[in-house]
């Protein structure tokens, strides 16, 4: 691709939605309002995204979990990549299945996403600064939306793998936090209603579920995961809670989707592999790629 269509691509459809004039939509940092321990390192993050991906502002976040990297080939057109490794803050994880890369992509409609390939796990180091640095990022770039995906275990066993899941809330067992201080953050509302709606507009099929994170690597044991059941949870994982508390603190708004890939530790006989997960995500992908795609064209 070459760079000046990038330019153009990205500028043109930029002005779009939003009616503004160049000087608003060159400032890139409008969105992560005011100070906290990592926002000046998000906006130094998106300092360089907006360089490298020749794109002043980004409209909205997403953000692939396990299962989900398929979807950028149903999203629009890809008119910038950057590896992880260019942007400050941004570590590899070296994990299989990851994709350590973030995309411009321009929507049908002109909007502009920042498709990040994978996250920051706090099972890598346990540093929710890192973990955080992601939606940091996103909301940096001027967004004002992340869709976060994943993949998970599912406690009910009827949940069948390869089967997507809204969030409807969360409940976090990692006992920690990415927020520093008082920082009182409302998260009654965490995983929007209003884009939850639009997603079951979309596809009237989708089922909620409440996300329980745990801070990993390993996975449950049997009784971990009939503990989350007991306490209200549908499905198992290890990264969008403490992903969301970030985001709702950085001003975004947020969409939660699941793509169960296998049944939670005790749920079924089969032991867990991350082959298996791996597997069950690639045989889903066509299908909730697609999907993924229509809800993010419709938000
Ligand atoms: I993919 O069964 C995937 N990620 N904690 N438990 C947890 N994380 C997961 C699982 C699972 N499957």
């Amino acid at each position: 691709m070459h760079k000046d269509y990038a330019e153009r691509a990205c500028i043109a459809l930029v002005l779009f939605p939003t009616g503004d004039t160049v000087g608003a939509v060159n400032d890139s940092q409008q969105a992560l309002i005011g100070n906290h321990p990592g926002f000046d390192q998000a906006r130094e993050a998106a300092d360089v995204l907006a360089e490298r991906l020749d794109c002043p502002r980004h409209d909205i976040g997403v953000v692939l979990g396990s299962g989900w990297a398929h979807t950028i080939d149903s999203l629009g057109e890809v008119t910038g990549e950057v590896s992880f490794d260019q942007v400050p803050g941004l570590g590899q994880d070296g994990v299989a299945g990851h994709v350590q890369k973030i995309s411009s992509v321009r929507l049908p409609d002109g909007r502009q996403s920042l498709v990040f390939g994978s996250r920051t796990h706090y099972y890598a180091s346990r540093d929710t600064q890192a973990v955080a640095h992601v939606v940091r990022t996103i909301a940096a770039t001027g967004a004002t939306t992340v869709v976060l995906t994943n993949g998970c275990g599912g406690l009910d066993p009827q949940l069948q793998p390869g089967t997507p899941v809204l969030i409807s809330d969360h409940i976090n067992l990692t006992g920690t936090t990415p927020l520093v201080g008082a920082e009182f953050v409302d998260m009654t509302d965490a995983y929007s209603k209003r884009l939850r709606a639009i997603a079951k507009q979309v596809d009237p099929s989708l089922t909620e579920g409440v996300y329980v994170q745990f801070a990993g690597p390993q996975y449950e044991t049997p009784a971990e995961v009939a503990m989350a059941g007991t306490l209200g949870g549908e499905l198992v994982g290890m990264s969008t809670a403490l992903d969301t508390i970030a985001a709702r603190h950085a001003g975004l708004e947020v969409l939660g989707i699941s793509l169960v890939t296998n049944a939670g530790a005790g749920v079924t006989d089969a032991p867990l592999s991350h082959e298996d997960v791996i597997a069950a995500g690639e045989s889903a992908a066509p299908r909730v790629s697609k999907l993924l795609a229509d809800i993010i064209h419709a938000i």
